[in-house]
């Protein structure tokens, strides 16, 4: 990864996602901003990125143009975020799986830590998010500049996951996000964490029993395909940065960073509201393609992980209790 050049990262993974970028666009551009991100087409980040980048032209006169790479076509999200720093991408929606960088983020991980939308915003615009992202600028050198809020997690499969007891040895993939792995093997299950891109081809070959992810990559994604049963686990709620390379953002001239700034608030309130008008639509899509909507018994998960930051993450263990009371 470190010895590829830009033309060969692009080549590798396929460029040929991105917007199209007609020459006249190209001519007039003084900087090329490149966005990757894992979701489909028709998913609203997608929405959102493409209107940023209308956004940011609109703003530069046309002198800085943004070109967007859904569905992981420029890299995995692990590839995009090592692939800032050397300049083979400038823009991801990224959250937990900076943790790598930036262990604080993980606060934000632990299941049925959040209670609704409501207290995920409340914490969005608290101090402990501003702390978090202060440490995501310092140590992943990457600046959170809008965020998406995002349906809760629910666990698909191909067979009903009614308790804990169905839960046991069920084969997941997960992000990579320490404290999901963490929580699904206390819980019982086998999670293993695996790109975004990989899930839909495990889910049908049998290599994985599930994944768990918001209605709206689970219908983007299409694992309704592969996938029988959505159970109700509303495990995990949380929101999405959208985050630019530190360094290439002070690169660019004062007037073009206040027009990325500036794009990146109005992306944030243009896809919150096709993120609202599609959430209740979504879950009535996934049933009529003909996923079977389980509820599951939670109590049992929710003891399960309730010592999980204590005994495994000590050092999140306030965060994790300022965030609950919220
Ligand atoms: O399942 C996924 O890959 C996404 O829903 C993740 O939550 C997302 O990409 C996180 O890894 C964000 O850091």
């Amino acid at each position: 990864m470190l010895n590829i050049s830009r033309r060969q990262f692009g080549g590798m993974v396929g460029m040929g996602a991105a917007a199209t970028l007609l020459p006249h666009r190209r001519a007039k551009a003084q900087e090329v901003l490149r966005f990757s991100h894992i979701a489909a087409e028709d998913n609203t980040w997608h929405l959102g990125a493409l209107e940023f980048a209308r956004l940011v032209e609109e703003k530069t006169d046309g002198e800085v143009v943004v070109e967007v790479f859904p569905n992981s076509s420029l890299g995995t999200e692990r590839e995009t975020l090592e692939g800032i720093p050397l300049g083979l991408a400038d823009l991801t929606i990224t959250s937990d799986s900076m943790a790598q960088w930036a262990p604080s983020i993980l606060a934000m991980s632990h299941a049925f830590l959040f209670r609704d939308s409501e207290h995920v915003l409340r914490f969005m615009e608290s101090e402990i998010a501003r702390g978090i992202e202060q440490d995501v600028i310092n140590q992943a050198r990457l600046r959170p500049i809008a965020y998406f809020l995002r349906g809760p997690r629910y666990l698909t499969s191909s067979r009903p996951v009614r308790t804990i007891d169905d839960a046991q040895g069920f084969k997941l993939r997960v992000p990579n996000v320490p404290m999901f792995v963490a929580d699904w093997s206390a819980i019982g299950a086998n999670p293993t964490p695996m790109a975004f891109a990989e899930v839909f081809g495990a889910m049908q070959q049998g290599v994985i029993d599930g994944q768990e992810n918001p209605f709206a990559l689970i219908h983007s994604a299409k694992f309704y395909e592969v996938q029988s049963h959505l159970n109700l686990t509303a495990h995990v709620r949380q929101a999405i940065y959208v985050v630019i390379g530190e360094d290439r953002l002070m690169s660019l001239s004062e007037p073009h960073q206040e027009a990325v700034l500036s794009a990146a608030a109005e992306m944030q309130d243009y896809e919150r509201q096709l993120f609202l008008d599609a959430e209740g639509r979504l879950e009535t899509e996934l049933q009529e393609l003909g996923m079977e909507f389980v509820p599951t018994e939670l109590g049992p998960f929710r003891e399960a992980v309730a010592n999980v930051v204590e005994e495994q993450f000590p050092e999140l263990a306030d965060a994790v209790a300022a965030i609950g009371e919220l």
